[in-house]
C-alpha cells in the first residue's frame, strides 16, 4: 500500500480509532494493567499487527515513511496500545523480513501479519544490556539441531510471544557480537519458559518479562541469517526499531501538545487564561518547535532507509533527539498543568511516566550518541 491516497485513508481511520476508541479506555488500560481482547481484536482487524509486514505474506506493505506517519497518528494515545503491535511491526519481525529464507518467510510472516502470531526479541540479558555484544545465552550444534540454554531479561510481549527472535552464542570461545547467531524459537517448546510480568514505572497495559531457555532444541532450518550474523541481524533490526520509536515519540508529543494548549486556553488564572501568559506560551512555543524537527528528522530518515541507505546514523539521532524531545514536552505538559497535572485524574502523570522508557528501551540515548559518534569518525562528519 504505497499510493498517498490509500494511506491518508488509513491514516484517518487510525485517528478516528485513537480518538473514539483508545484514548476513552486509557486509564482502565492503565489500572488494568491489561488492553480488553476486543480492543486487541479491532486492531488485528485494522491491520496493525502487520504494517510493515509486505503485502505478499498478508501485511499492510507500507514504506518505512507510511509505517512512521501512521504511528504519528495512532501513538496519540498511551503508549502501551503500540506496545501490543509494536513487536510485531518492529524489533519481533524485522530480522525475518530482513535476513529470513523464503521458507521461513512463508511460515511465520502471514500469522505475525494478522496477529495471530505474537512475536518478541530476546537480545537483552542480566549481564547484556546496552552491552549487547556480549550475550551469554548459547546456542549448541548438534546434529541437525541447536541447543539453546540461557536467560534473557525484560523481553517485551514475551507473555504473549508465540515466537522469539533470540540471539545466543554459537562460538562457546568468541567474545563480542561475531559469535552470536540468531534463531526463530516457538514459545511452545519444551524448555521455554516465561517470568512474571515486572512491576514497571509507567506503560501499564504493556508487559515485559524474563524468558528462560533450558536446553530448547530447534532444528537448523530456524536459524536467522548465517551463523555468527545474529548481532548484525540485531543491529539491523534495532536500527529500522529506532526510526519506528521515534516515530512514535512524535505522536506522543503531538497528543500532549494538544492537551497542553486545550488546558491553556480553558483554565483561567488572575482573570486570564494560561494561554495568554507569555510564561505559558514559551513553553508551548518551545514543544511545537521540537516536536516539529523531530518529525522532519524522521520522515528524512526513513525517505533515506526507503530509498536503500544506511541510516545506522540517522536512525540514532532520531531516537535520541526524538525520545529526550518527548520527555522536554511532557515535562512542559505537566507545568502547565499544574497541579492537575500531577494528580492522576487528567492523566498527564501518567504520559509523563510512560515516555521516560523512551529514552532507555531500543538503545539508551548513551548509546545512540555512541552510535552516532562513530558513525561521524567512520564517515567523516
Ligand atoms: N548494522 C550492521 N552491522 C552492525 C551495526 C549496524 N547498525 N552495528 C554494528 N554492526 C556490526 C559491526 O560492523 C561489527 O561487525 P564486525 O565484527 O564484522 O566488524 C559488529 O556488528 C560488532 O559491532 P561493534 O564493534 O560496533 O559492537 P560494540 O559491542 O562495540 O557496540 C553497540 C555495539 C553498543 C552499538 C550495540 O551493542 C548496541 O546497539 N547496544 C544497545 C543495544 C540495544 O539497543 N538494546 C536494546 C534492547 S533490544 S529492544
Amino acid at each position: 500500500m504505497q499510493d498517498s491516497e490509500t494511506l491518508g485513508q488509513l491514516l484517518a481511520v487510525l485517528r478516528r480509532f485513537v480518538n473514539e476508541r483508545l484514548i476513552p479506555l486509557e486509564a482502565k488500560v492503565s489500572e488494568d494493567d491489561s488492553i480488553p481482547a476486543d480492543v486487541l481484536a479491532e486492531m488485528r482487524a485494522l491491520g496493525l499487527f502487520g504494517i510493515s509486514i509486505p503485502e505478499e505474506y498478508g501485511g499492510l506493505g507500507l514504506s518505512m515513511e507510511a509505517e512512521c506517519r501512521a504511528m504519528f497518528e495512532f501513538c496519540r494515545c498511551s503508549p502501551a496500545f503500540r506496545s501490543a503491535f509494536g513487536t510485531n511491526v518492529g524489533i519481533g519481525s524485522q530480522g525475518l523480513v530482513m535476513f529470513g529464507t523464503e521458507a521461513q518467510k512463508q511460515r511465520w510472516l502471514p500469522g505475525i501479519a494478522s496477529g495471530e502470531i505474537v512475536t518478541s526479541f530476546a537480545l537483552t540479558e542480566p549481564e547484556a544490556g546496552s552491552d549487547s555484544a556480549s550475550v551469554r545465552t548459547k546456542a549448541e550444534r548438534d546434529g541437525d539441531s541447536y541447543v539453546i540454554s540461557g536467560g534473557k531479561r525484560y523481553i517485551t510481549n514475551a507473555n504473549r510471544a508465540a515466537l522469539f527472535t533470540v540471539m545466543a552464542r554459537t562460538e562457546p570461545n568468541s567474545k563480542g557480537g561475531s559469535g552470536v547467531s540468531a534463531f526463530l524459537v516457538p514459545s511452545g517448546l519444551p524448555g521455554v519458559s516465561i517470568g512474571k510480568p515486572e512491576k514497571k514505572m509507567g506503560q501499564q497495559g504493556a508487559h515485559i518479562c524474563d524468558v528462560n531457555f533450558d536446553g530448547v532444541r530447534v532444528p537448523v532450518e530456524n536459524r536467522l541469517g548465517e551463523e555468527g550474523q545474529g548481532f548484525r541481524v540485531a543491529m539491523q533490526v534495532l536500527d529500522r526499531g529506532r526510526l519506528h520509536i521515534s516515530s512514535v515519540c512524535v505522536g506522543v508529543a503531538e497528543r500532549l501538545i494538544e492537551e497542553s494548549v486545550k488546558y491553556a486556553g480553558e483554565r483561567k488564572q488572575f482573570g486570564q487564561a494560561l494561554a495568554s501568559f507569555q510564561m505559558i506560551q514559551a513553553m508551548l512555543a518551545d514543544s511545537r518547535t521540537e516536536a516539529n524537527a523531530a518529525r522532519a528528522m524522521v520522515l528524512e530518515a526513513a525517505r533515506k532507509r526507503d530509498a536503500g541507505e544506511n541510516v545506522t546514523m540517522e536512525a540514532a539521532c532520531c531516537k535520541l533527539f526524538a525520545s529526550e524531545m518527548v520527555g522536554r514536552v511532557a515535562d512542559c505538559t505537566v507545568q502547565i498543568f499544574g497541579g492537575a497535572g500531577y494528580v492522576a485524574d487528567h492523566g498527564i502523570e501518567r504520559f509523563y511516566r510512560d515516555v521516560r522508557l523512551f529514552r532507555i528501551y531500543e538503545g539508551a540515548s548513551e548509546i545512540q550518541r555512541l552510535v552516532i559518534a562513530r558513525e561521524m569518525m567512520k564517515q567523516g562528519g
